[in-house]
C-alpha cells in the first residue's frame, strides 16, 4: 500500500493509495482532478476508484471533471450522500471493497455532514491499516456540526473511528493542525504531548511539510474532542458527561 498526498486548494488534501501488487489506485476527494491524473500518470497506476468522504464542494467538487478526464471509462465513485457529484455507488456503514488487493471498508460518520464517510484500508498481511477520515477527524480536532449533533460526533470519534487499531494511520482531509493545537492549548494548556505535537507541526508548516498522517494513538495523546472522557478536558468544559463535553467544545472552538 502507497499513499500519495496531494495539497489541493488553500488548505485541502487530496489523496493517492496505490496497490502496489495491481497497480490500481483510488483517489480521495479529487476537487483539482488535474493534479490527480499527472499523479496517476507519473506513479505509472491505473486509477479505477474515486472514494468520497463527503459532498462539500472542496471534497466533491471535482468529481465531475475526473469522470470526464480519466482514461478508464467508468471510475467507481463510492460515497454516502446523494449529493454528491457523479456517484455510482452509495454506501453505508461497514460496506466493504477492494481496491486491487487492498481491502476498504466504510465508516459511517455522520455529523459534520448528514452523509460522510471515513474510508478505512487494510492490505492482508500488510503493515498497518489507514484511515482517511475527511472532515470527520483532524490533526488534534474536528470538523464543524454542520448537519449533526455532539452524540453524533462521539459516536464517531470515540465508538468508530476510537476503537480502529491505534496504529491505524489518519489522514484527514485538511491542513488544520497548528490551528486545532492552539486550542487544544487552550483547553488543556499543560499537556506535554500537546505542546511537543505543536512544536514539531510548527517546525512542518515552516518548511512546507504536511502534518500528516497521524495515528489514532497519537490523537487520544492531545486531540481534545478525541478526549472527551478524560479529567483535565471534562474539567475544562465542567461536566463529566462524554457528549455534553463533546458539545461545549465545539461551540467552544466554533467562538475561538
Ligand atoms: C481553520 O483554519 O482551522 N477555521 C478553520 C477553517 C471545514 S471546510 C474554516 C472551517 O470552518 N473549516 C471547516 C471545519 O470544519 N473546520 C474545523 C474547525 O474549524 O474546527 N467547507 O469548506 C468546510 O467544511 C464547507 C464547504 C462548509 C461547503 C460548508 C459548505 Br455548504
Ligand atoms: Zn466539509
Amino acid at each position: 500500500m502507497k499513499i500519495l498526498l496531494l495539497p489541493a486548494l488553500k488548505d485541502n488534501y487530496m489523496y493517492l493509495l496505490i496497490d502496489e501488487d495491481t497497480k490500481e489506485c483510488a483517489c480521495v476527494d479529487p476537487v483539482e482532478p488535474d493534479k490527480v491524473l499527472n499523479a496517476v500518470k507519473e506513479q505509472g497506476v491505473k486509477l479505477t476508484t474515486v472514494l468520497t468522504t463527503h459532498h462539500h464542494w472542496d471534497h466533491a467538487g471535482g468529481n465531475k471533471d475526473l469522470i470526464e478526464k480519466a482514461a478508464e471509462p467508468k471510475l467507481n465513485v463510492f460515497g454516502g450522500d446523494e449529493r454528491i457529484d457523479g456517484l455510482t455507488k452509495k454506501v453505508v456503514h461497514n460496506d466493504k471493497f477492494k481496491v486491487g488487493n487492498l481491502n476498504v471498508r466504510c465508516l459511517y460518520t455522520p455529523c459534520h455532514t448528514t452523509g460522510h464517510i471515513c474510508y478505512f484500508v487494510t492490505k492482508d498481511g500488510g503493515k498497518e491499516p489507514v484511515v482517511f477520515t475527511g472532515d470527520t477527524l483532524f490533526v488534534a480536532g474536528c470538523g464543524r456540526f454542520f448537519e449533526g449533533t455532539p452524540t453524533q460526533m462521539k459516536e464517531a470519534l470515540i465508538d468508530i473511528l476510537g476503537t480502529l487499531d491505534p496504529k491505524t494511520k489518519v489522514y484527514c482531509g485538511h491542513e488544520y493542525t497548528v490551528n486545532n493545537l492552539n486550542f487544544a492549548l487552550h483547553v488543556e494548556p499543560d499537556n506535554q504531548n500537546s505542546q511537543e505535537k505543536m512544536a514539531w507541526a510548527k517546525e512542518q508548516r515552516k518548511n512546507n511539510l504536511p502534518t500528516i498522517p497521524s495515528t489514532i494513538e497519537e490523537e487520544f495523546k492531545y486531540n481534545p474532542f478525541m478526549r472527551v472522557r478524560e479529567a483535565e478536558v471534562m474539567s475544562f468544559t465542567r461536566t463529566s458527561e462524554p457528549v455534553k463535553t463533546m458539545g461545549f467544545l465545539r461551540q467552544t472552538k466554533d467562538n475561538f
